[in-house]
């Protein structure tokens, strides 16, 4: 591959006069913007452990009241990215969200499609659209892309959660604002009773839902009984993985990134096929080493961690006797829709 001139190889006065009249010479940057072979992800493995989250995030519900922060966020934020992007990864955004007894989180819809992945606590409930979500340890709620949602606590320890959102692709689009409102009326209907098995849904004999997002809330207990059950099922089958879908078309839950439920065998290891996408990988029951190319974290009950794309990335369960059980999230849905989605191995 030839050697392109660079920067300095130009006159300065040259370069200068360019920049006056909005002008960039493209050869001392092609190789930035287009590397052979495959991309420099900025995007780095990067370990949030919830013992080191955990008491950071309680300092803030002492320090800032929720009137003064509508929502009390610490944001996992990508050092490859520098921390002031907000970013997980090229477009996820990660935060671990905090609302105390009583405290109401106040009713808001915007551009960015947005999941809660519950971590901790009882008696806390997300408003979405009309449908009250209780919120408990490993439900996925979702808050997609113009949805009003709102949270709220009736209970009486804090509660916590993950927020996984595509912000940092929808803020790069020029596409993201939100709009403000007050409480929302509860309405009848929850999508995770309407559609509480897989593969029997409700028949239109009158009229089709015509919801975009049927089903707003996937209740844990859901899930890990459908993993447990496939796992019985198919005693050779590797990856033991659920995609959390929209029971009307099929498709991925939302449209921008693709949420995962994956149970570990006891001792399995699991090598993941290099794909295109960044990963983030959150335990919701039991421990896992995560091994991205030559770094190796080793992630407890709660943890999170993330990994770019393009990436050998292989899972261990930590334990020899129990099942380990882990929340996935990635880009997929955004490459396949773009047509840059690789698998390479
Ligand atoms: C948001 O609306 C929530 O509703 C949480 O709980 C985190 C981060 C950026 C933009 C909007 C929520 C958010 C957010």
């Amino acid at each position: 591959m030839n050697e392109l001139g660079r920067l300095e190889d130009l006159p300065a006065d040259y370069v200068a006069e360019l920049a006056s009249h909005n002008l960039v010479p493209l050869w001392p940057n092609l190789r930035g913007v287009m590397p052979p072979n495959k991309p420099r992800p900025q995007t780095r493995a990067t370990h949030w452990p919830y013992a080191t989250i955990r008491p950071l995030l309680m300092k803030a519900g002492d320090l800032t009241p929720i009137e003064k922060a509508e929502r009390r966020v610490l944001v996992l934020a990508n050092p490859g990215h520098t921390l002031e992007k907000m970013q997980a990864s090229a477009a996820m955004y990660l935060g671990m969200q905090l609302l105390l007894p009583g405290e109401w989180a106040p009713s808001h819809r915007h551009t960015p499609n947005a999941v809660r992945m519950v971590v901790e606590g009882t008696g806390a409930w997300s408003t979405v659209e009309g449908e009250k979500c209780p919120m408990l340890r490993g439900d996925l709620i979702l808050t997609p892309t113009g949805l009003w949602h709102e949270h709220g606590h009736d209970g009486d320890e804090p509660v916590i959660w993950l927020d996984v959102l595509d912000l940092p692709l929808v803020y790069y689009m020029e596409t993201s604002y939100h709009v403000e409102s007050g409480r929302q009326e509860v309405t009848e209907g929850h999508g995770e009773r309407a559609y509480a098995r897989g593969g029997l849904v409700p028949t239109p004999v009158f009229e089709r839902s015509n919801k975009a997002y049927p089903m707003l809330r996937y209740p844990w207990a859901d899930a890990r009984a459908a993993l447990e059950s496939l796992a019985a099922d198919q005693p050779s089958l590797e990856a033991v993985q659920l995609t959390y879908s929209n029971p009307e078309t099929g498709g991925h839950a939302e449209n921008i990134l693709g949420f995962y439920a994956l149970m570990l065998r006891p001792g399995q290891a699991l090598k993941l096929p290099v794909r295109s996408p960044a990963m983030v990988f959150h335990i919701i029951e039991g421990g896992a080493q995560v091994q991205v190319e030559d770094q190796r974290f080793t992630l407890l009950e709660a943890d999170t961690c993330c990994a770019p794309g393009y990436t050998a990335v292989t899972l261990t369960n930590s334990s020899d006797e129990a099942p380990a059980f882990i929340f996935i999230a990635d880009e997929t849905p955004l490459h396949q829709k773009l047509g840059v989605f690789e698998k390479r191995s």
